[in-house]
This record gives C-alpha cells, sequence and structure tokens, in this order.
C-alpha cells in the first residue's frame, strides 16, 4: 500500500484549487437547480470491480510486452488492487478468475482483508485447456458433443461457485468461447440446446441468494458462429434458466456502432440486466481503457442506468474488463474507475423532468440538448472531492507517481520476458 503522507502531500499541493473549482462549479450547477453536495454523495457510494486478470500487463496473439513489477500471483495482484481502490477509492471489490486465482479460500478472504478489498463476482473459464485436465474444450465446453466434456465443465463452474461462497462472493459469471469456425461445422440448434441443457445444471447449484450472469460475444475465438453470441440469445437463456439468472453486458461484445445503450434500456424494462464489464472499443472486443474511444456512448450507457435507479430491484454489477498493452495497468485502472464515475455523475445531472417534456412534445433537438447539457459538464471537481473526502488522492495518476510504487515493487518481483509471446 502506498504511505499516507504521500497521498497527503499530493493532496496538498493540489487542495486549494480544487476547493476554488468546486465551489465555482456548485454555483453553475446551483444555478440549474443541482445540488452539487447530492451528486458528490451518490459518486462516493459508487463503486466498480477490478478484474484480478487486469493488473498483469496484457497482451495479443501477436505479442505481450511485460512491464516490469508484474504481479506474481494473485496475492501480488490483490496488492495491485489495494492501491488502485486507495487512491480512487472506487474500486471496493475484485473479480477474481478460475483457476487462474486459484487459492485457498482462506488466504484469499487474509489477503483480501489486509487490503482493505471483499470479492466482486467468479469467473469461470471453460475457455482454455489446463495442465491434468481429463477432457480438451478444443470443440467447446458446456456445449460440447461429448456428454463427459460438458460434465467437466458444469464440475468446474460448481465448484467456482463452492469457492465463491467461502469468499463472499455473491455471483458466477460464465463466458465460453464456444462457437464454430465453419458453417456446417455444428448444428445451431443442437449445440444450444446441450447448452442449455449443461448450464442448467450449473444454475440448480447456485445459492438461493446468488445470481448466475451470463455473458454474450459476438464472434472469438470462434469466427465462424459463437453459442452465445448476442444479447437476444442471452436474454434466452436467462429466461430459460429462471429468476436468479441475468445478462451481463460487456461493452466490447458487439459489433462496432451497435447501440448498447438501448441493449441496456431493454434488458433493464425485464429484469434482466445483471451486470457489466466496461471497457471500450474501436473494431472488436479490443479491451482498451473505458472511457478512451467514445466516453459518450459510456454516458449514454449510465444515462439508461440512471433512469432506472429508483426501482429497488435494480441492481447490476459493475465491472471494469479491460486489457493494458502499453500502460501501468494500475494507471489504465484507476483512470478506467474514474471515467465510469465520470459517466454517472454527468447522468445524474441530466434534468429528467425537462428531457421527459421534450420527448413527450416530439422536440428532438431540445431533447438531446438537455441530456448532452450533462455529458459537457466538466464534473472532475465533484469526483476529486468524493475521492479526497474518503482519504483518496485527488490526483490518483500523481499520487502513485509519487509514490514510486512500480519501482517499489520490482525489486521483489521478478522481471518477465516478454520474448516469444504471443501466439499468431
Ligand atoms: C471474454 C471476456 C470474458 C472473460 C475475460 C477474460 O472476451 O470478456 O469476460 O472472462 O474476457
Ligand atoms: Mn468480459
Ligand atoms: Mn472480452
Amino acid at each position: 500500500m502506498i504511505k499516507s503522507d504521500i497521498i497527503a502531500q499530493a493532496n496538498d499541493a493540489a487542495n486549494a484549487k480544487l476547493k476554488a473549482d468546486y465551489d465555482a462549479l456548485g454555483e453553475a450547477l446551483d444555478r440549474r437547480g443541482i445540488d452539487i453536495a447530492a451528486i458528490k454523495s451518490k459518486v462516493a457510494k459508487y463503486g466498480v470491480a477490478v478484474p484480478s486478470w487486469g493488473v498483469g500487463t496484457g497482451g495479443t496473439r501477436f505479442a505481450r510486452f511485460p512491464g516490469t513489477g508484474e504481479p506474481r500471483d494473485i496475492f501480488d495482484k490483490l496488492d495491485d488492487c489495494g492501491v488502485i481502490h486507495q487512491l480512487t477509492r472506487a474500486t471496493p471489490s475484485v473479480s477474481l478468475h478460475f483457476p487462474w486465482d486459484a487459492q485457498p479460500a482462506a488466504d484469499l478472504n487474509s489477503k483480501a482483508e489486509e487490503v482493505g478489498l471483499t470479492f466482486d463476482a467468479m469467473n469461470s473459464n471453460t475457455f482454455q485447456d489446463q495442465e491434468n485436465q481429463q477432457y480438451s474444450y478444443k470443440f467447446g465446453s458446456l456445449s460440447h458433443t461429448d456428454a463427459a466434456t460438458r460434465q467437466q465443465a458444469i464440475d468446474h463452474n460448481i465448484a467456482c461457485i463452492a469457492l465463491g461462497r467461502e469468499i463472499g462472493s455473491k455471483a458466477l459469471t460464465i463466458w465460453v468461447g464456444d462457437g464454430s469456425n465453419f458453417p456446417g461445422q455444428t448444428n445451431f440448434t443442437r449445440q444450444f440446446e446441450r447448452y442449455l441443457e449443461a448450464t442448467r445444471q450449473v444454475y440448480n447449484a447456485l445459492p438461493e441468494d446468488w445470481t448466475l450472469l451470463t455473458e454474450h460475444k459476438m464472434y472469438e475465438p470462434a469466427f465462424y458462429s459463437t453459442v452465445v453470441q448476442d444479447w437476444g440469445t442471452n436474454l434466452l437463456i436467462a429466461q430459460q434458466m429462471g429468476d436468479k439468472a441475468k445478462c451481463l453486458v460487456d461493452l466490447g461484445h458487439h459489433a462496432p456502432n451497435v447501440n448498447i445503450e438501448m441493449i441496456v434500456a431493454r434488458l433493464t424494462q425485464f429484469g434482466k440486466l445483471g451486470g457489466f464489464h466496461f471497457n471500450d472499443s474501436k473494431y472488436g472486443d479490443d479491451d482498451l481503457d473505458t472511457g478512451s474511444i467514445d466516453p459518450y456512448r459510456l454516458f449514454l450507457v449510465f444515462n439508461e442506468l440512471v433512469e432506472a435507479e429508483n426501482n429497488p430491484d435494480f441492481n447490476p454489477m459493475h465491472m471494469l474488463d479491460q486489457s493494458h498493452n502499453v500502460t501501468d495497468p494500475i494507471e489504465s485502472l484507476m483512470v478506467s474507475a474514474t471515467e465510469v464515475q465520470r459517466a454517472y455523475a454527468q447522468a445524474l445531472l441530466v434534468d429528467r423532468t425537462v428531457l421527459e417534456g421534450f420527448q413527450e412534445s416530439n422536440d428532438a433537438l431540445m431533447a438531446t440538448t438537455t441530456l448532452k447539457h450533462g455529458f459537457r459538464t466538466d464534473v472532475e471537481p465533484i469526483l476529486a472531492m468524493a475521492r479526497l473526502e474518503a482519504g483518496g488522492a485527488i490526483d490518483p495518476v500523481a499520487a502513485y507517481r509519487a509514490s514510486n510504487y512500480r519501482a517499489q515493487v520490482s525489486a521483489i518481483r521478478p522481471q518477465v520476458s516478454g520474448a516469444g509471446g504471443g501466439i499468431v
């Protein structure tokens, strides 16, 4: 963790400017009939989970260029996640991936307590083969033609639930790479029937207070067809399973230009929006930093979430899911967490009564201008003040760089080589 005097020193240097900016924004919002303190308090309560796999440097199938001080295991990863939350106060939980993060529950719990974090959704992995695994997932997992392979995938998911119960998780996220690479390779219907039957076994093993999140993705690793390819199939799964099953929307898992905010609205309307994997993309599942390409789209997603916020049954899970190839993952995740908060704060600023009036009178121009007014507002002073008051850093990246954390962990974590990495 980072020493508190380093954070205090960095904050002291930025405090006077922040106060002036916050007061000025408060006055401007007051003229719009908005109480800045109310927005700040909602932002302060907002949290987004960090993916354990996000704190290691990512890569592509061509290469991986590891940074210095790469985490060696889940315990190093939890240290890094602790720093992200310490500085941003926006990431109180971590989402684990199994078997990548498999360790005894007691050890995971004591490390999480040490760094002040809890565990979010469990992620199973039946898209890769593991050492000593009996059956291969080369031709699928939950939808495989072979019953024993399907059973192996079912058992893995049930084992994830068992471990999750011991570490306080309340959800299992399933994403499968199952699909096909050639027309005719699989029978779409029979493959989906097998998937549904196997997923039913996992669903039946869920504790009462758990949620099953299924994640759709258009393509990759299968390049002709994917079993759970879009939100339509995902919704069918959630409907077939029952009340505890909901859909997870990973922003990068759609074709370019798909209207994701509308998918969010539809799933919300029918009580089936279970959670998010936030990231950004230009072409496909790029796993770029959240808000780095199209922050307006992120805002439009949050506009739908704020619209539904007053429904007591509406509580989707929020998580980042990114791959950091050229940045320090801690810095990227800190910035991304604040980008999610920013979109939330901007969406909170939209005057919904006025917007509805323009919608009802079909004033398209004024409706879209009303919406955009929220997006155009620079809410950084609100986010920074919420962080400061919670003991975080006014400028998380500046405080992180001042702390020399990466250099310090590099002294104990061995340098990893990227030579030959990547699979073309
Ligand atoms: C698939 C995915 C899914 C996996 C993660 C590593 O592309 O988004 O959420 O669990 O990446
Ligand atoms: Mn994902
Ligand atoms: Mn993905």
